[in-house]
């Protein structure tokens, strides 16, 4: 399944290309990252020796997922915010019996019937609810699972494509939706050596920069572009004021390229930005989730701190 920013609006991409190629700095958005390339581009990503976050969620999680899930009985439904490939779900749900359901919410449907399908095989006693929705816009959960007990799951450090102040209005339409005595398990990738931060994002395969350089290649695809691939070099610096990775395509030359039916020109070592990925220590994500009106709780992290997992309580 793919990351919950996916989607194939037409319109929307075009516009979204056309406003970002416009401004005096460059940016296209990281959610169009994820069409059918980009994100098997992605899923390489979590593979990849230097790609950190994947592993040590995982490992977190399957060390913890009695623990993560305990009072989460026959009434609780578990949400799950951008799933992903969905195979950190399995391990909180081959632990997790008894549950009243599944209810994963992406904006594609055809990726949400494919884990239906899927989770339907691999447990055959459990209710999935697929919800098709944008949720990082505004959405209610459907009445009946509103009713019981809701855990939220927001694995992956998705968290982390939104600046501190949106991830703090994310996670409170978050909790609302969930609930009154709703409950968030968030993913969050935790600061560290930003040697290692780098080399997490500049693989020596190249793996990250043609998840990067993809977003000129749809644009190439699904609006009639005309970049040359060849033009473009990726960049990923980490940005410790802003405790942020943040990634970039830089032009290697003066040149001109069309995009969703307009010419847009990129000087020499001119950027466009793609992608923030912000890291918080501990008590930095506790204090961005109390502004948001949750109680933190309890917080998982590997053994060598490179990731954490945390539960947050809405009162
Ligand atoms: C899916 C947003 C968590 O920020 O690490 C991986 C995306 N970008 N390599 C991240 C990503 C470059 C990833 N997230």
């Amino acid at each position: 399944m793919e990351n919950a920013f996916a989607s194939t609006w037409p319109e929307g991409f075009a516009a979204d290309v056309l406003d970002g190629l416009s401004r005096p700095s460059k940016r296209l958005s990281c959610r169009y990252f994820y069409d059918a390339e980009g994100s098997s581009l992605f899923d390489e990503i979590t593979r990849l020796p230097d790609y950190y976050p994947t592993r040590a969620e995982t490992a977190i999680l399957e060390a913890h997922a009695a623990e993560i899930l305990d009072g989460a009985g026959e009434e609780t439904t578990l949400v799950e915010f951008g799933s992903g490939s969905c195979r950190k779900t399995e391990i909180l749900l081959e632990r997790g019996d008894g549950l009243a359901a599944y209810a994963p919410i992406d904006i594609c449907a055809a990726a949400l019937e494919e884990a239906r399908a899927r989770l339907a095989r691999r447990f055959p006693d459990l209710r999935v609810l697929p919800i098709v929705a944008d949720f990082s816009a505004s959405f209610a959960l459907p009445r009946e699972i509103a009713r019981g007990r809701v855990v939220g799951f927001f694995p992956g450090s998705t968290i982390g494509n939104f600046t501190p102040a949106e991830a703090s209005l994310l996670l409170a339409a978050i909790r609302r939706a969930l609930g009154p005595g709703g409950r968030l398990v968030i993913g969050v990738d935790l600061k560290k050596d930003p040697a290692r931060l780098l080399a997490a994002y500049n693989d020596p395969r190249g793996v990250t920069a043609a998840f990067n350089l993809n977003l000129l290649a749809r644009i190439n695809r699904e609006l009639g572009g005309g970049f040359d691939l060849d033009g473009f070099g990726h960049q990923a610096i980490y940005d410790a004021a802003e405790g942020r990775i943040e990634m970039r395509l830089v032009s290697r030359r003066w040149q001109q390229a069309e995009a969703a039916g307009r010419a847009f020109g990129f000087r020499r070592g001119e950027a466009i930005h793609t992608e923030n990925s912000y890291k918080y220590a501990v008590d930095e994500f506790r204090a961005t989730a109390r502004a948001a009106g949750w109680s933190p709780r309890r917080v998982w992290t590997d053994e060598a701190a490179l990731f954490s997992v945390h539960e947050l309580l809405s009162a």
